[in-house]
């Protein structure tokens, strides 16, 4: 049996399994692993070898999942560590899975790292297709290491040293389109009812990787020492950068699909490309550490509470 792999060394016991294969996808990001079928009962082995393509290649895809259901669909999340909450406001009917039905109040269809408004910012979104549009309704992904690694020096001096204030309240008509999508089995009112706002460094230091990031999204509201105006203007600068379409992988969705993403390396972007088609996809989240700057300083929650989203006593690291 053999494992072939871009760029990639498995673990010797993966192989007891059978061939994995990893497939890089992007020059940026981005892979395509076969031979895994996920579930509860995946080995220790191929388990490390799945979070190692992970940690590389910051999304990886899963096709053929069929056999997956809600509750095998978070025994397999779990392997990879404590599950938060479906969302911290949002309640789409379940504990741990959160229904994506509609981009409505969810922001999905603007660039975010999910759940950036809280300070426990999850490390790890394992998301299924469930019910997809014969046309449109893509997933795109940005890779925010790259984006940092890739800035001139003078501007990395600048984000080195600089706090970002995000929330879940703020108003994104003002830099996006806003997509009307009468079918979202939630609204803003819901995603907005409990307010949060958390400070985080701009640039933070992967927890597992050492890498350093770009800590921003749609979830931003300001930069600390900067006006409205001059936010908005930094924010862009900076944003543009990491949705660079170098700097991003496209993935078009089957049926049976399963896709898991680094929610510390990598921003989103739900493509609200498929008129009013039935589309719904269902996340389970793994809880993440708190950010930590280049300096060491964790961030901060200014206001809400997110203890029951994530419990940090619970935390591995
Ligand atoms: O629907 C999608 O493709 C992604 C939605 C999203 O942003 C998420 O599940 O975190
Ligand atoms: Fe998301």
């Amino acid at each position: 049996m053999t494992i072939t792999s871009h760029r990639f060394d498995a673990p010797a016991e993966a192989l007891a399994d059978g061939p994995i294969t990893v497939r890089q996808l992007g020059g940026s990001l981005g892979a395509e692993i076969e031979g895994v079928r996920l579930g509860g009962d995946l080995g220790p082995g191929r388990l490390a070898a799945v979070r190692a393509a992970l940690l590389r290649h910051k999304v990886v895809f899963f096709r053929g999942q069929h056999h997956l259901d809600d509750e095998s669909h978070a025994d397999f999340a779990e392997l990879l560590g404590p599950l938060t909450t479906a969302h911290p406001t949002v309640n789409t009917g379940s504990a741990r899975v959160l229904r994506v039905t509609a981009n409505r109040g969810m922001a999905a269809n603007s660039w975010h790292t999910d759940v950036s408004f809280v300070d426990r910012v999850p490390a790890i979104s394992v998301l299924r297709s469930v019910v997809l549009p014969d046309f449109g309704g893509n997933t795109v992904w940005a890779n925010t290491v790259t984006a940092y690694d890739g800035l001139p020096e003078p501007l990395r001096a600048l984000v080195d040293r600089l706090w970002a204030v995000h929330t879940n309240s703020y108003d994104y008509a003002q830099r996006d389109e806003e997509h009307d999508q009468p079918d979202a089995n939630y609204t803003r009112e819901d995603f907005a009812s409990q307010i949060f706002e958390t400070r985080h460094p701009v640039v933070h230091v992967h927890p597992e990787t050492g890498e350093r990031s770009l800590l921003l999204g749609n979830f931003v509201k300001s930069f600390e020492g900067f006006g409205s105006t001059e936010s908005i203007a930094l924010f862009n600068l900076l944003q543009n950068r990491i949705t660079k379409l170098e700097n991003t992988v496209r993935w078009r969705w089957a049926p049976g699909d399963v896709a898991m993403w680094d929610n510390r390396s990598t921003q989103h972007y739900a493509v609200a490309d498929f008129d009013h088609q039935p589309r719904e996809m269902r996340r389970i989240t793994v809880q993440g550490d708190v950010p930590v700057s280049i300096d060491g300083r964790p961030s901060t929650m200014v206001a809400g509470d997110a203890s029951a989203y994530t419990r940090i006593d619970e935390l591995i690291s």
